[in-house]
């Protein structure tokens, strides 16, 4: 064939090719909540494929880059991103992708929504998602912990639909020491002796290896405060301004931006805290405890778009077997290629229904509509969903490169950034090991595995996987350590095909 040029994947509005998505929104949102949400999926579906996407081109073929200097020689640490990334950062306020869950105008349900929102905006935003997921995070951490003042002066930021005066936060954990085990932390935090115009209690001393969304205005962290234990036990959270008034760094020195493998448009820097005025939420050793409820918001944003991220992947495979011809007919036509993606598309649905049913359980927890054993179940799943998603979008992703032949190894078809952002989901925001093993801790409290175990038995859990399971957590010490693994995906799995079923998908 002479001068044959291949078409290119061409993609059409998310929200209607998404049967996955309005089956579940059918089943979850009441009929007011449908009335509203419906409408403003398409539209955002729309917006996917047309000016978002175009952003989220523009904001990848142009990362962020650090100027640690002004042409004078002053230390200015500006970090420069394109006008994409700017853009989808108003879209991300305009379409209330943060807000709409802190409206609670459908109770539980306005998290599904939200969540749904998010699960359309993510793989057209070059990731902006991440800031969006650490900006929920700090509002939930906010509104349980916060004294009344901190919360009148920050929120109506991180919940504004107004791209004027939208914050986002950053979430500061990870220190060179480590970012799973967080116990050898050595930001100190000393008692703050001068005026702070949002009442910092403390300065912060020390260094933050891997800070992601740098352009943010607020930020939540970890450090010890003088005199208190050393381990996780002696850390306490932190809430801080990175700007003053007059637009200068709070006595924050941003190093460099990490050259990451994807996430290309996002910034992620190092930077030292060198008397950073911050203020204490919660008490001396509550650290840990208290930055878990960003944690969590933020695992669920890491499922959700991940699952974003299978179904964009998926719907340009899909659409691409139907142009590429090899021996004779479509991809689509050749009955392996057919099941392999048949096989994935299986895959997707489990995913986005277990993301589903727990976004749904959080809903309900954060309007106090939620039962002790869901509460329960809530914290369980979270750790369970978020390795869950991350290992099945890593390994969709690879399929789907595979799935273009060589174009999928080439960059300028946008195939590569797939399986590249993909690997991230299981790394930030916990590893599968240790969210693994926080899991295991989980079940000891509160009789979280029994309760767990009694879902399973009541929703009629595949009964070999069922007797599998029973029998891992019989074991203890090392043994179930070096199990952890297994019993999570043998949960992921269960609970799954039980949310499956209850969407009927
Ligand atoms: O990676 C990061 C940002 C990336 C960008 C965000 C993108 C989001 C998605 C966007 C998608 C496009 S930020 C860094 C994230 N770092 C982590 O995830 C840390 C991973 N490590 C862990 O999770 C560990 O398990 C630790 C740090 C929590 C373990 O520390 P400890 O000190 O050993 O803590 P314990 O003993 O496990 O927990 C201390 C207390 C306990 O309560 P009490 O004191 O009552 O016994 C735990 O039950 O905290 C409680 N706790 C929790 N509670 C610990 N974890 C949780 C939890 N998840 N939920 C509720
Ligand atoms: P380590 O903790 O050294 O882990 C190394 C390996 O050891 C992993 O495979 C882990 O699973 C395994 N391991 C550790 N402990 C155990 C155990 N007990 N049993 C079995 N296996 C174990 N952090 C922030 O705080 N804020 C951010 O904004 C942020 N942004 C990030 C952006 C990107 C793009 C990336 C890649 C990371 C970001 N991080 C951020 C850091 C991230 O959260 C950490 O990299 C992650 O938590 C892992 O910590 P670590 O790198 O120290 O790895």
């Amino acid at each position: 064939m002479k001068n044959f040029y291949q078409d290119g994947p061409q993609l059409s509005n998310t929200f209607r090719s998404d049967e996955a998505l309005q089956k579940i929104l059918k089943s979850l949102l009441p009929a007011d909540a449908q009335k509203v949400a419906l409408p403003h999926l398409e539209h955002l579906g729309e917006r996917a494929v047309t000016d978002m996407l175009t952003w989220a081109q523009e904001a990848e073929s142009q990362p962020p880059v650090h100027v640690p200097f002004d042409p004078w020689g002053r230390r200015i640490d500006d970090i420069k991103t394109s006008h994409g990334w700017k853009a989808l950062e108003k879209v991300a306020a305009e379409e209330g992708i943060v807000a709409t869950a802190y409206d609670r105008r459908f109770g539980a349900a306005s998290r599904v929504y939200q969540m749904a929102l998010l699960y359309l905006y993510s793989p057209s935003s070059a990731i902006f998602s991440c800031p969006l997921a650490m900006t929920d995070g700090a509002a939930r951490a906010l509104e349980l912990y916060a004294d009344a003042d901190l919360k009148a002066r920050v929120l109506p930021h991180l919940l504004s639909r107004d791209p004027k005066t939208f914050w986002t936060a950053g979430q500061w954990m990870t220190e060179r020491t480590g970012g799973s085990d967080v116990s050898g932390t050595s930001t100190d935090a000393h008692p703050f002796t001068g005026t702070s115009e949002f009442g910092a209690t403390h300065s912060l001393h020390g260094t933050k290896w891997f800070t992601s969304a740098t352009t943010s205005q607020m930020a939540l962290t970890l450090a010890r405060p003088d005199g208190a234990a050393p381990g996780s036990r002696g850390l306490s959270l932190f809430f801080l301004e990175l700007r003053n008034d007059k637009g200068e760094l709070n006595h924050i020195q941003i190093h460099r931006l990490k050259d990451k493998l994807g996430t290309k448009a996002l910034p992620t820097a190092e930077l030292s805290l060198q008397g950073t005025p911050a203020r204490m939420i919660g008490g001396v050793g509550e650290g840990v405890k208290r930055i878990a409820s960003v944690l969590n918001i933020t695992r669920i944003y890491n499922s959700i778009c991940a699952v974003g991220h299978i179904r964009r992947a998926l719907d340009l495979a899909q659409d691409y077997s139907g142009k590429r011809q090899a021996f004779g007919k479509l991809l689509k036509d050749h009955p392996l290629h057919k099941s392999t993606l048949d096989s994935l598309e299986a895959d997707f649905r489990k995913c986005i229904a277990f993301s589903f049913f727990v976004a749904n359980l959080l809903g309900q927890e954060e309007v106090g509509e939620a039962s002790a054993s869901e509460k329960i179940l809530l914290r369980v799943l979270t750790p369970i969903l978020k390795l869950y998603t991350a290992k099945k979008s890593i390994h969709i992703s690879s399929e789907v490169v595979e799935m273009f032949g060589g174009a999928g190894y080439v960059e300028d078809t946008g195939i590569p950034r797939l399986l590249r952002d993909a690997q991230v989901f299981s790394i930030w925001e916990g590893t599968t090991n240790v969210l693994s093993l926080d899991m295991l801790r989980a079940f000891e409290k509160d009789q979280a595995g029994q309760i767990l175990e009694q879902f399973l038995v009541l929703n009629e859990a595949g009964s070999e996987e069922l007797v599998r399971l029973q029998k891992l957590l019989t074991l203890s010490g090392e043994q179930k350590e070096q199990h952890a693994r297994e019993i999570a995906f043998l949960i992921g799995n269960a609970v799954a095909r039980i949310a499956m079923k209850k969407y009927s998908l």
